[in-house]
């Protein structure tokens, strides 16, 4: 569709060295620029690294890379927004969610059990709705998810519509849960930051979109989740898609 050459913009950076020397993990980041406006976006991410409310790392990579796939373009799932009073309601209400979408008990809990073991991830972990097992690499890694992004003007239009902040966090959020979202294997997704200033996270799902709830967590609290739930997907392929397949979130705003 696009008659442009587009490029992915990646960031990531640590604090106590570099990712793989075990420093701590600050940030990530991924979008996609036409080579005019890569300096603009490098420039964001790199920003978004350096003001990070889990502190000022010391190691920071910027990767660049053309795209050559065809870019696909989708709109955003829809949004709804549950509101908790304390963590512990917030995440009754996740797990209800997640079986909503799916997801059997035995694999959510199999998941919170695993994610209490693993609490320093910079992906996302995937679990397998039918074996109940983890299916990415089991490291803490994870896989990142990237070769997305939404337009800003759009996106600020699609926020003044449903009465949101007009915050990038959403904006990246959603941008995420709407890829994932889309390839027939994505069940559901489980998700908080992890940083520590930022309570409300997500259950996304084919069913009922993009779902925020208000409170996962307790402020101050560093351990984020990312989890996608998947049915039976060959690994790599999947993987590939999660990785390499570039998508354009576009709303259209004549609803
Ligand atoms: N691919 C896979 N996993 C990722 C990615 C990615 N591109 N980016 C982040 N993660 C994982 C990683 O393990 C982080 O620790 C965790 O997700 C949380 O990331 O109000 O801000 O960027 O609607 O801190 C959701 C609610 C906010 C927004 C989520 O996540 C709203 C958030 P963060
Ligand atoms: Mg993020
Ligand atoms: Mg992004
Ligand atoms: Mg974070």
């Amino acid at each position: 569709m696009q008659a442009q050459t587009y490029f992915s913009v990646r960031m990531r950076a640590s604090q106590n060295g570099s990712h793989e020397e075990e420093g701590k993990h600050i940030s990530g980041g991924e979008c996609m620029a036409t080579y005019h406006d890569i300096p603009k976006k490098a420039d964001a991410l790199l920003d978004k690294a350096l003001h990070h409310a889990r502190g000022n790392p010391d190691f920071m990579q910027i990767t660049v890379e053309k795209i050559s796939s065809s870019i696909e373009q989708t709109e955003p799932l829809s949004i709804s927004t549950h509101e908790a009073a304390t963590a512990e309601e917030g995440q009754l209400l996740a797990k209800e969610l997640l079986k909503r979408e799916g997801v059997p008990v035995e694999v959510i809990d199999n998941a919170y059990k695993q994610m209490a073991e693993n609490s320093v991830i910079r992906g996302a972990m995937l679990f397998d709705i039918c074996t109940g097992q983890r299916v990415d690499a089991g490291n803490d890694r994870g896989i990142r998810v990237s070769r997305m992004d939404w337009n800003t003007d759009n996106f600020e239009k699609w926020a003044q519509h449903h009465k949101l902040p007009n915050s990038p966090r959403v904006q990246e959020a959603l941008t995420l849960a709407t890829k994932v979202s889309q390839h027939p294997g994505s069940v559901a997704e489980l998700c908080w930051s992890d940083d520590p200033d930022y309570v409300t996270g997500y259950v996304a799902g084919k069913k009922g979109g993009y779902q925020r709830i208000t409170k996962l967590k307790q402020a101050g609290d560093e351990t984020g989740c990312r989890v996608f739930f998947v049915n039976g997907e060959e690994l790599h392929s999947y993987v590939h898609y999660l990785e390499k397949q570039p998508m354009f979130i576009q709303w259209r705003d004549n609803q």
